[in-house]
């Protein structure tokens, strides 16, 4: 957002800086190695939403479901959070306003890129007890058999939102959303619900979307930037530091 969006003339103070919110998708995380959904090598691609990423799924076959997470679950350690991770835990770290990075991604590649993200369809690395709703952080493979920790019930799921479930912390995403001066979507394909909506939600603020190419609501935003997450997130995030507080520069 410049100067000029942002209502100030050329060379005067900017003014308040806006709240911000993020959102990010699957594409953040692509250039660490972590497939996308949609994309022609994408997740969807090899196995079928019905038999892993609903309710019914996981209580029509759990041993299923649960080899399809404990496989994602064991990339994680050999993934590491790229430039676009860490130039936006440079952002919330520098930002002088209001910030919240809402993702839809389950990988942990934000957190440890040193950000503080609400993670809106779950972890990998939780997992919930469907006897008592004690959460656990999670590390190890999940078998039917495995004992809840709180309470011994052989009733554990992944912390994940499928398809039908409702998404997590929305009323905090609501009210971010109602109170931002500039929305940013980076690396999702606008497919999937509430998430594809945020961008009408924020129509009162300045919109971006950072992404390989145009995602299916592109149109609905008021500035793009297409290429790779690695390149244009680092890049925007100099641009918005540089106008906002002076502080470009690169910092780590
Ligand atoms: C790059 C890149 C690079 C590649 N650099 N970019 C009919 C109409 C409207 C809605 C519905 C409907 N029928 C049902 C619904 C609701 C449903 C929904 O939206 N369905 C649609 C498919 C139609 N939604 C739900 O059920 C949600 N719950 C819900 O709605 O509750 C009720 C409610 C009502 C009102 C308010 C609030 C709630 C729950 C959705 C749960 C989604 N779960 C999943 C799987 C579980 C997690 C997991 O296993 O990992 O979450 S689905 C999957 O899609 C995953 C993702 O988080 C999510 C989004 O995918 P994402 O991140 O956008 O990935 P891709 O692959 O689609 O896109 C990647 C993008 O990156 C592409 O654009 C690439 O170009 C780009 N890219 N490389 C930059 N290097």
């Amino acid at each position: 957002m410049s100067a000029a969006a942002s209502g100030s003339s050329p060379g005067s103070p900017p003014g308040p800086p806006p709240n911000i919110v993020i959102l990010t998708g699957a594409g953040v995380s692509a250039e660490s190695g972590l497939s996308t959904f949609r994309d022609p090598d994408g997740i969807w691609q090899q196995v079928r939403i019905e038999d892993v990423a609903t309710p019914e799924a996981f209580a029509r076959d759990p041993a299923r479901v649960h080899a399809f997470y404990n496989a994602r679950r064991a990339q994680l350690p050999a993934a590491q959070p790229n430039a676009a991770h860490h130039a936006l835990a440079r952002l919330e770290r520098e930002w002088p306003g209001a910030f919240l990075l809402v993702t839809q991604n389950v990988d942990d590649l934000h957190d440890r890129a040193g950000s503080h993200p609400l993670h809106m369809h779950g972890e990998l690395r939780r997992v919930r007890c469907l006897a008592c709703g004690a959460r656990h952080g999670w590390d190890a493979d999940l078998l039917t058999t495995t004992p809840c920790p709180a309470c011994a019930a052989a009733s554990l799921r992944p912390d994940i939102v499928w398809f039908g479930e409702m998404p997590m912390g929305m009323d905090r995403i609501g009210a971010a959303l109602d109170g931002c001066g500039l929305f940013v979507s980076v690396g999702t394909s606008g497919n999937v619900y509430p998430a594809a909506g945020f961008v009408q939600e924020a129509a009162h603020a300045h919109t971006v979307e950072l992404n390989l190419e145009p995602s299916a609501g592109s149109s609905l935003f008021r500035e793009t930037h297409h290429g790779p997450a690695t390149q244009v997130v680092p890049a925007f995030v100099e641009r918005l530091l540089a106008e906002w507080t002076g502080a470009g520069g690169g910092g780590a």
